[in-house]
């Protein structure tokens, strides 16, 4: 699925956030020490090898809704942005986080004048945010931010299953149509 608000496309995909040569950068969801972990984290560190840990270390550590920046490495993008996604329930308020933490990665790619970005779903994983509330936050906080990004044209959101991708698609569709 694929909208455009001006010259800014919003798009959704099921698939692996390691494998989107055409972005110019990809959100990893990581932990406030900015190391491998498990899900998302640990999928974008085996693709970038060792040197992405390295290159971490000195940026570590990070609060919920920070954004840091680094080289892609092995990875076929060239930059790696770390966000910090809040625990469900523990990092409250969840939702004005979360937001945060979509507003903090697309400026930062906006001040190195990156043009596209690919988000996975921030905190639905280990830090247990429901997929539907998670969704309706990211999306409505991209569409939001769009028109003032000088750089960023394109985002897309990569969805591990076809059950995230689903709701990502309702969430939406349902915002689209109530804007
Ligand atoms: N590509 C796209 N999405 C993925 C991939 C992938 N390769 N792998 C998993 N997902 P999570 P969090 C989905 O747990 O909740 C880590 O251990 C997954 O299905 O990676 O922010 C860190 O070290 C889920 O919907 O991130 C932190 O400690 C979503 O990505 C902690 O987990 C996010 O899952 C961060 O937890």
């Amino acid at each position: 699925m694929r909208v455009q608000q001006g010259d800014f496309t919003l798009e959704i995909v099921q698939g692996d956030i390691t494998k989107q040569p055409d972005m110019e950068a990809i959100v990893n969801a990581a932990n406030a020490q900015l190391m491998p972990g498990g899900g998302v984290a640990g999928a974008i560190h085996r693709a970038a090898g060792p040197e992405l840990a390295e290159a971490c270390r000195p940026l570590a550590p990070i609060r919920p809704g920070q954004a840091v920046i680094t080289p892609g490495f092995r990875l076929p993008n060239r930059y790696v942005i770390h966000v910090l996604g809040p625990v469900y329930g523990r990092d409250v308020p969840s939702d004005r986080i979360l937001a945060e933490a979509y507003r903090n990665a697309l400026k930062l790619a906006d001040e190195h004048g990156i043009r596209s970005v690919a988000f996975p779903a921030i905190s639905t994983g280990v830090f247990g945010y429901p997929m539907e509330e998670a969704a309706e936050v990211a999306l409505k906080t991209v569409l939001e931010a769009a028109p003032k990004l000088r750089h960023v044209r394109h985002v897309r959101f990569v969805l591990f299953d076809e059950r995230a991708r689903r709701i990502h698609e309702e969430v939406l569709a349902r915002l689209q149509a109530t804007p």
